[in-house]
């Protein structure tokens, strides 16, 4: 229909594609990885940092027990006593946060469509504080590249291209349909954007940090694909 369905097709069926080779060095996961390296090139061409993502409307909003939720741990992780959020790395303040003074940050509202690789797709609307927010008091040294995002979920993690990190529809969430976020999506805090597929999205963040290098994914290392734009 248009250029990000497109896009994202392509997408699944690489990642479909990488998934079903595995991780061994065979021809056809070195033919995988090139491809990767010719999508993620594609990508990066194709994204631009100040183009909006359209949002879905409120009548596509996905009724809240039809929201699959999703997490690597046995049973669902919840926030320690006295959780906060370290933002760290190449930067000129490191800070610790707390939900409170994340709540006090400028706001920013988001409806988006969420697509998970395993075939489902969801809306739903979401409120935090942008990352682009984050990185301005954080003051980013000029080697930034990567941004990292950590999480108490068994040590779930993802790194992000920093101008996808930055993009005006990138937030740190803490509330989801009108109410704060729940256990079960990612409370306290979840990473939430329109430029990514679903498992970049970190939930049950601990740590944000702002890198010159790749750190790769708790997905990412087993074959999927790292860049994963929408
Ligand atoms: N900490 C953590 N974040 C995570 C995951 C996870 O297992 N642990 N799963 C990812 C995947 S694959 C998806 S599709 C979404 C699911 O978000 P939801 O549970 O709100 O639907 O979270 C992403 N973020
Ligand atoms: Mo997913």
């Amino acid at each position: 229909m248009n250029r990000i369905i497109t896009r994202r097709n392509l997408l699944v069926g690489i990642c479909a594609a990488g998934v079903l080779a595995g991780c061994d060095s065979s021809p056809t996961t070195a033919f995988l990885d090139g491809m990767e390296y010719w999508n993620e090139r594609v990508q990066r061409a194709l994204f631009s940092p100040r183009r909006l993502a359209p949002e879905p409307p409120l009548s596509e909003l996905t009724p809240e027990r039809d929201f699959p939720p999703y997490w690597i741990s046995d049973s669902m992780p919840t926030a320690p006593p006295g959780w906060s959020l370290k933002v760290g790395g190449l930067v000129a303040r490191p800070m610790v946060l707390s939900l409170a003074q994340l709540m006090s940050m400028p706001r920013t509202d988001l409806r988006v469509r969420h697509h998970c690789v395993e075939g489902w797709s969801a809306v739903a609307g979401w409120r935090g504080v942008r990352v682009s927010e984050l990185a301005r008091a954080a003051g980013l040294r000029p080697e930034v590249r990567y941004v990292e995002f950590r999480s108490f979920d068994s040590d779930y993690w993802s790194s992000w291209d920093l101008p996808s990190a930055l993009h005006a529809q990138t937030i740190l969430a803490y509330g989801m349909n009108g109410a704060m976020l729940r256990p079960d999506h990612g409370a306290p805090l979840r990473l939430y954007s329109a430029v990514k597929l679903g498992y970049k999205m970190v939930k049950y963040l601990t740590e944000v940090n702002f890198l010159d290098r790749k750190t790769g994914g708790y997905w990412e290392d087993q074959g999927y694909e790292w860049y994963a734009g929408v």
